[in-house]
């Protein structure tokens, strides 16, 4: 649900005048407003459908969820605040959006902390996923699940990338994140923070000379268009995170608290088999479309980060997860 006090309430936010449009569109109801940035045919707005309509089953339409795809309702930075203020129900992020604010997401965002992504999944799926979901009721918000996001790579329109010394000078757009800053400067690029939703221009206008990011957002922003270089680096398999406002999941019966939560987790299993199909196809796509693709030198890589990588992990608490996800099988 969404009043004009709840948006009053997250002052100091960016709001664009949509959101309060929005607002006085949806001031009452018994909809749960979810958001994304990604088209309403990914994976991970097709796995909040399919919560949303076996939550809406199973109440017998007392509870609907209405979804807000394609980034409408701001960046994943604002609609994470969003939801904490109640302004919004849930937003589905990458991890750089929470990664400040919730500690505990770090060691996921590291670089080659996984072995692949069988290994992610098993992670997320075991104890240390479940923390790591449970230390965002710290500050107003449920961790509902982890959602898969694959392995990031390098794109860009020079040409191919086999080591980080071809990434010199490249101009490499990352999302607003420390982590994510601080990995692709390591790996040999000048950083440059920019929105989603304008990295498709970036890299037409040559604002940009190069994004990393998985196979399937590189096809499905298009940026392959105009990005004609794929080299596979898989440098980062950070999940993507379903977060509900606490406020609203408290004000829920407690039944009605089960059944998110039980629907939440199923959905990660519908998730994941619609990822794997969107993955292989959206590769596919890009290959056909005369995209240029080569594996780069990936222990070179792998160098390039332990700097980096070392500095987060004098932190204890994530040199311990980081061991704990080794050990992980
Ligand atoms: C995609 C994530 C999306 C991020 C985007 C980005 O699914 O949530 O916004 O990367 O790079 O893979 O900003």
């Amino acid at each position: 649900m969404i009043t004009r006090r709840a948006l009053a309430a997250t002052g100091g936010l960016a709001l664009a005048g949509a959101g309060v449009a929005f607002a006085q569109q949806h001031s009452a109801g018994a909809a749960i407003t979810a958001v994304d940035v990604h088209p309403s045919d990914y994976p991970t707005v097709e796995a909040v459908r399919w919560m949303g309509e076996e939550v809406s089953r199973e109440t017998g339409g007392r509870i609907n969820f209405r979804l807000y795809p394609s980034g409408q309702l701001g960046s994943e930075t604002d609609t994470v605040n969003l939801a904490r203020f109640q302004v919004l129900d849930i937003a589905r992020v990458y991890l750089g959006a929470v990664n400040n604010m919730f500690p505990a997401t770090q060691p996921l965002a590291l670089p080659y902390v996984f072995r692949d992504e069988a290994h992610m999944r098993s992670v997320c799926d075991g104890a240390i996923g479940r923390e790591i979901l449970a230390a965002f009721e710290r500050r107003g918000l449920i961790g509902l699940a982890f959602y898969d996001s694959g392995m990031r790579s390098i794109y860009n329109a020079r040409g191919p990338i086999h080591t980080p010394d071809d990434m010199r000078g490249l101009k490499v757009r990352v999302p607003r994140a420390d982590i994510f800053m601080e990995m692709l400067d390591a790996m040999g690029a000048n950083s440059t923070p920019i929105p989603f939703g304008e990295v498709f221009t970036g890299l037409q206008t040559h604002l940009i000379d190069a994004a990393e990011n998985n196979w399937a957002t590189f096809q499905s922003t298009r940026q392959y268009e105009v990005a004609r270089y794929w080299s596979q680096t898989d440098h980062c398999c950070a999940p993507e995170a379903l977060l509900m406002s606490k406020a609203r999941y408290d004000a829920l019966s407690r039944a009605d608290q089960d059944l998110f939560r039980a629907k939440a987790t199923e959905s990660v299993a519908i998730m994941r088999g619609l990822w794997d199909a969107k993955q292989a196809a959206a590769r596919q796509t890009v290959l056909d479309a005369g995209v240029n693709y080569n594996e780069a030198d990936k222990d070179a890589f792998r160098r390039a980060v332990e700097p980096m990588k070392r500095r987060w992990l004098a932190n204890e608490n994530i040199a311990n997860t980081i061991r704990r996800i080794d050990a992980h099988a």
